[in-house]
């Protein structure tokens, strides 16, 4: 089972803990591609040693290689949001989880979409029962 984790990075690096959290318990069950969401020594401005084209040539290759996108999007991010829409049009089954803030609220385009599952969570042991229930449910009892 492959994983494209999804999370903020240039759009804001708070949550970096909860994502790097989020990826070691997931890679309890399932291969994450892009580990490297959660790693604590990268700054928001990224890898220096990448280009935004090598980074976005594979993301986007990762994304088809994925049989799942998961993705933390309690931090708007304009990255988070375009795999979003590559992940819908590949046909990829997609959850989003999502923390409640005070005075903020989920986008529209993305809690209104029917094709993302989004979920609601406070901590870490529930994120991670919920998408092991998702990928029970709607990944490995795929046709
Ligand atoms: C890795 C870790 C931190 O920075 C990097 C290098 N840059 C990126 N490497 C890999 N994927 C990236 C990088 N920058 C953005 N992305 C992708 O966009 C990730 O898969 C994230 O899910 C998403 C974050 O988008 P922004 O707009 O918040 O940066």
């Amino acid at each position: 089972m492959k994983i494209y984790f999804a999370g903020s990075i240039r759009g804001g690096d708070e949550d970096r803990e909860i994502y790097h959290i989020l990826i070691k318990r997931l890679q309890q069950f399932a291969e994450v591609l892009t580990e490297h969401v959660g790693d604590a020594a990268l700054t928001d401005q990224g890898e220096a040693t990448k280009s935004d084209d090598e980074i976005f040539q594979r993301d986007v290759a990762w994304s088809n290689e994925a049989d799942v996108i998961v993705a933390e999007v309690t931090i708007p991010s304009l990255g988070v949001g375009y795999e979003l829409g590559i992940g819908e049009s590949l046909g990829k089954p997609v959850i989003c989880l999502y923390r409640k803030r005070d005075g903020r609220q989920l986008s529209a385009m993305i809690g209104g979409n029917p094709w993302f599952q989004v979920q609601v969570y406070q901590d870490v042991d529930a994120a991670v029962e919920l998408v092991r229930e998702f990928i029970d449910h709607r990944v490995s009892r795929k046709p």
